[in-house]
Formats: C-alpha cells, sequence, structure tokens
C-alpha cells in the first residue's frame, strides 16, 4: 500500500488500484492507531479514482521535521574522511562510524522541502554538490516506524569538507531536501536485499549511476529512531533519512538541470531536477 499526498487530497494506492481517502490531512493520518487497517478499508469500490496524474503529486510532509543520519555506510564514511583531510576533520568521521551513538542532524521542513518532479538546489555559495539518496523511515509519535519513503540529502561537499562545523550550512537550505514519491505503509523492516539506485542525467545522458542495497548500511533503523526520540518529541511524528551509501566521484559536482531519479525497491521513483 503506497499513500500519496496529491493537490486532491491523499489518494491510497493498493494492488494495483487508487482510492481517495476520506482523511484530507497526513497529520492526522500519522497519528491513526492500527493505520494499515484504517487504509485498507478505504479501498472500497465507491472510493476507486483514476490512476494518479503525476503532475499533481506533493511532497509527502506537513508538519513533520525532517532529520537525517550520516555515516551509515562505508561509502560516505571514506568520502568525507577523504573530502575533510586538509581541515583535520578525516578522524571525525572514522570514529562516528564505529561509535555506538549515530549521527544525527536536523535537515528540514516542509518549506524547504521539494516534492516529485520538482526542483531541488544547490547552493549559490557552493562549488561541490551532490545527491544523497536515502532510504526515508516515516516515524509516528511514538516513535513507531509506520512507513518508508525516498529521501534526497542534497550535500554542499566543498563546505562540509572545509570544516564539519559548517555541516548544518552545507545541508539545510530551501529546497535541500526532496521527499517522495509516495509513502509505503509497512510495519516490518525493509528487506536487507532492498535496491537504492540513482541515475543523474545531464543533456538526456546518463552523468553518474550506482546503485547499493540496505545489506550495507551498518545501523539498524530502529536504533536510529531510538537515538532521535531520546528526550525529544515530534507530535505529528517525523521523517529521518538513513544515510547513504551512493556518493558520485570526486570530479562530479551537480548542474543547473541535471535530473536526478532515485529508485528504491518497493516504493517507487522519486525525480526531481536541479534548478
Ligand atoms: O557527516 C556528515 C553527513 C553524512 C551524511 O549525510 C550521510 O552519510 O548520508
Ligand atoms: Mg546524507
Amino acid at each position: 500500500m503506497i499513500l500519496y499526498r496529491t493537490i486532491n487530497g491523499l489518494v491510497l494506492e493498493h494492488q494495483g488500484t487508487c482510492y481517495q481517502v476520506d482523511e484530507s490531512s497526513l497529520d492526522a493520518l500519522l497519528s491513526v492507531s492500527g493505520l494499515p487497517g484504517y487504509l485498507e478499508s478505504m479501498a472500497t469500490n465507491d472510493r476507486a479514482i483514476d490512476p494518479i496524474d503525476p503532475a499533481t503529486l506533493l511532497a509527502p510532509i506537513e508538519h513533520q521535521e525532517v532529520w537525517a543520519s550520516g555515516v551509515t555506510y562505508y561509502r560516505s564514511r571514506s568520502a568525507r574522511i577523504e573530502e575533510s583531510k586538509d581541515a583535520g576533520g578525516g578522524d571525525f568521521y572514522d570514529r562516528v562510524y564505529s561509535a555506538e551513538r549515530p549521527e544525527l542532524f536536523f535537515k528540514a521542513v516542509a518549506h524547504k522541502v521539494a516534492g516529485p518532479n520538482s526542483k531541488v538546489r544547490i547552493r549559490s555559495d557552493a562549488h561541490w554538490s551532490v545527491p544523497e539518496p536515502e532510504l526515508t523511515l516515516v516515524v509516528n509519535a511514538a516513535g513507531t516506524i509506520i512507513g518508508y519513503t525516498i529521501g534526497n540529502d542534497m550535500s554542499s561537499r566543498d563546505i562540509e569538507g572545509a570544516n564539519p562545523l559548517y555541516l548544518p550550512q552545507a545541508k539545510v537550505y530551501d529546497q535541500s531536501c526532496a521527499l517522495g514519491p509516495g509513502i509505503l505503509i509497512r510495519n516490518q523492516p525493509m528487506a536487507p536485499t532492498t535496491s537504492i539506485s540513482m541515475v543523474i542525467l545531464r543533456d538526456e545522458s546518463t552523468a553518474f549511476s550506482a546503485s547499493i542495497t540496505l545489506s550495507e548500511m551498518k545501523r539498524d533503523p530502529r536504533v536510529l529512531v531510538e537515538y532521535l526520540y531520546r528526550d525529544q518529541s515530534f507530535p505529528v511524528g517525523c521523517f529521518l533519512l538513513t544515510g547513504t551509501g551512493i556518493i558520485p566521484p570526486d570530479a562530479f559536482t551537480l548542474q543547473s538541470g541535471d535530473q536526478i531519479r532515485i529508485s528504491i525497491d518497493g516504493i517507487g521513483t522519486l525525480t526531481n531536477q536541479v534548478a
């Protein structure tokens, strides 16, 4: 079951058919106990509607905060050690990769998030920018993972590499995050064989492509959530990006007009263009 937020309200896709959801607020829906059962009860003939027009899709977020975890894959650790070695920051990344406590950072609220088929941005003062394709947890107020979506943690590598303390500037700015296309409603963990892939198109040619499976992720998503919810409340739930295992080679930087396509098995494809 995938839940979409559209300009025509919330829509459920279940077994190949789309249904209008009675509840119009995602904030309220994420608080429903027994959400899968409630959504299944929406799958009735009188609520069946035409397939979703992709142009009507919105980012699946209302008043949730978006957080992110970092250095959860070996590839991210190695790339960050390399980019920050002149700043003496390399050791931090190795330490956080091995530490019990994960790296968690604030990423966005809704107005900084790009929805499906809309534009993400690179910072005007950055010279080295990359997308980070990340499995994203949808967590309710009680701290239970109720679903999964696709996230793009846009990052300014030169700013973060100059000094790890610049991380919030490298990571948080308008349209620095994309979410979508919908939320896979699922209360079991995603299978370790789940593939995350990313293709970046420039002038209709592939400028970069790669894929990885969740088996490469070092952290258990439930432990990431447990740390995030320690001494912190999220009254309407939150999104938590789980880190990237795909980083383009050092010579690559995003350009205006690039198209970023991120796919995760069972969820779909999130497509954005760079503004
Ligand atoms: O440590 C900096 C950020 C790491 C990150 O965003 C990632 O690994 O995905
Ligand atoms: Mg990231």
